[in-house]
């Protein structure tokens, strides 16, 4: 978009902008201020495409991981298949990241558009250019933080979730206002009629089809340097991953070590089992547990920051110990554990997963006693569940 005075156009496949009064032609303001020819409605259409794609993929999948974390009581989150949020939070992990060279890409080859004049035509003009406001900053706030979250760097003062969650639904919001207003923008610059009416300029510089073909081969390149931390074969290749399968003591990647938790000492450990209220808590202690059925499953744990490794484990199942103070796994149990403070330190595991045979509370981990920052002695391991709800070193289990 070259700003040019009046009509005069010299190169048809650029936007005319009209121009300011005189006295306001500074800077980006002045005519010609922008001369870059990846400032076309080509490039911008067919990176708000790819965006379009890699945003809703990620979207769609966030929700249902905020879902599976907090279901309405009218929904049961199934434990089948067991890998099905293992897929579904790499999905989200990996569009995310995907995301960021096109959204950068997509800011460049827009900007212009910040210094267009007048500054707001009409009312729906100026709508337009706020709901953008909230479009351009949501989606960094939302990009910002995810990656932060993957690295664990909890730089800002306010908590992930909570802020990560809501202003998905202003980007949402957002995003369909703008899809829905640059449409016939966005048509006509995918079509093939666009590659006539903007051919590929002449002269030096960035060609806007080497430009499209970078940012391509730069989100590829993140999502080759990131999906390892989920699909084990690609592990060696993951460079930004920060955890790997096979990474940690006993080949398992750890979030919170036992140390960090407070549970290192687990002196006369005992298990309290408490059913419907009147009913005398049961107490087990480790010799209980280990004399009670044993079964071994094969289940991924799955961090919500986007890493996963699966696992074997051995325990008893959930089923069985709520059997013992005559549940039958239909009402919601609380699975909580010997730390004392922070938000993971219990989950809430609801019917689907409880009478499920491959919810356990394991004792081992691939053909060994729990390490300590595994959850020794006892740990919550259930099939198509996040991470945090996978409760380590549990002391009680309470039918609600
Ligand atoms: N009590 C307790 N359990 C917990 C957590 C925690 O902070 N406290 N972290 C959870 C998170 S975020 C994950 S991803 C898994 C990690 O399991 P691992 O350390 O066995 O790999 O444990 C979960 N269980
Ligand atoms: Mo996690």
């Amino acid at each position: 978009m070259v700003r040019r005075a009046g009509t005069t156009l010299k190169d048809p496949t650029m936007m005319p902008l009209p121009v300011p009064p005189e006295a306001l032609r500074l800077g980006p303001l002045k005519e010609g201020a922008f001369t870059s020819r990846l400032h076309s409605e080509r490039v911008a259409s067919w990176l708000g495409l790819l965006l379009g794609v890699t945003f809703t993929l990620c979207m769609l999948t966030g929700l249902w991981s905020h879902f599976v974390q907090h279901p309405p009581s009218w929904f049961t989150v199934p434990a089948h298949p067991s890998w099905l949020y293992r897929v579904t939070q790499g999905v989200h992990v990996t569009t995310g990241l995907a995301a960021v060279p096109l959204l950068l890409a997509k800011l460049f080859t827009v900007y212009p558009k910040l210094f267009e004049w007048p500054p707001a035509k009409n009312l729906r003009h100026a709508t337009e250019r706020g709901v953008l406001l909230l479009l351009v900053g949501g989606s960094v706030l939302q990009l910002a933080t995810g990656v932060m979250n993957i690295f664990q760097w909890y730089a800002f003062g306010f908590f992930f979730t909570t802020v990560h969650y809501w202003s998905a639904w202003v980007v949402i919001g957002a995003l369909t206002v703008h899809v829905g207003s640059k449409i016939a923008v966005a048509r006509r610059g995918l079509s093939k009629q666009s590659l006539v009416d903007d051919p590929e300029p002449v002269g030096g510089g960035m060609s806007r089809r080497g430009f499209l073909t970078t940012t391509g081969v730069a989100s590829g390149a993140v999502v080759l340097a990131t999906v390892g931390q989920t699909v084990s074969p690609l592990s060696g290749l993951s460079v930004l991953a920060p955890r790997r399968p096979g990474d940690g003591p006993q080949g398992l990647p750890v979030n919170k070590t036992a140390r960090a938790a407070g549970t290192q000492v687990v002196e006369g450990y005992q298990l309290t089992v408490v059913g419907a209220s009147g009913r005398t808590p049961v107490m087990l202690t480790l010799a209980d547990l280990q004399g009670m059925p044993q079964h071994t499953v094969h289940l991924p744990i799955t961090c919500v920051e986007g890493w996963s490794a699966g696992a074997t484990w051995t325990g008893v199942r959930l089923r069985d110990v709520l059997a013992l103070v005559g549940s039958d796994g239909h009402r919601p149990t609380r699975v909580a554990s010997l730390q004392a403070r922070g938000h993971y330190r219990s989950s809430i595991v609801t019917s689907g997963h409880s009478r499920d045979d491959l919810t356990l509370l394991a004792l081992g981990l691939n053909g060994e006693q729990l390490h300590a920052d595994h959850g020794y002695p006892l740990r919550l391991i259930a099939p198509n569940r996040p991470g945090v709800m996978q409760t380590k070193w549990v002391n009680q289990v309470e039918v609600l």
